[in-house]
């Protein structure tokens, strides 16, 4: 089915310079760009979308590390996309993240671990709605769709 999925370029992938790098491997993959952009998480906006870890040791020093510094947001869709992204992604902690997963290539620790994915399509229908408007999600037709899929 073709869904949508929310995913981020955390602080360390900004600073890092890897959000190219980042982004080839969902293009490269056929996988749809809905929307982008890149902003400075406000701490209101942060603890909203980390709401499910209030309380948690980790919860604090995640708001401080999300809100550090600039990140890129995004809405990608594309067949059981959610899933797809996670698996692409590994493991929250990079150690155990499989080779050739996004946090296995380019982190080592799960406080820096480079991108967001939504975790459910019921999570990234609520992280869309917390990061973007609708006007700024765009409905398209990609050229190579007839390619990707079939008939
Ligand atoms: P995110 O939400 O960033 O895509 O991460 P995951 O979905 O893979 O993992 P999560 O929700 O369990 O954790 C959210 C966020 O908290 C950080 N974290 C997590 C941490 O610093 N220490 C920890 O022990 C855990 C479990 C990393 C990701």
């Amino acid at each position: 089915m073709i869904e949508r999925t929310f995913v981020m370029v955390k602080p360390d992938g900004v600073q890092r310079g890897i959000v190219g790098r980042v982004l080839d491997r969902f293009e490269a993959r056929g996988i749809k760009m809905c929307a982008i952009k890149m902003m400075r998480i406000p701490r209101e906006l942060a603890e909203r979308h980390y709401a499910e870890h209030k309380g948690k040791t980790f919860y604090e020093p995640l708001l401080a590390y999300i809100t550090s510094g600039p990140v890129v947001c995004m809405v990608l869709e594309g067949e059981n996309v959610v899933a797809t992204v996670r698996t692409m992604m590994g493991k929250t902690n990079p150690q155990d993240a499989s080779p050739g997963t996004i946090r296995a290539d380019f982190a080592q620790v799960t406080g820096r671990n480079i991108v967001h994915g939504s975790d459910s399509p019921e999570s990234a229908k609520r992280e869309i709605n917390l990061f973007f408007n609708d006007y700024e999600l765009q409905k398209y037709e990609k050229i190579d769709e007839s390619w990707l899929f079939e008939e």
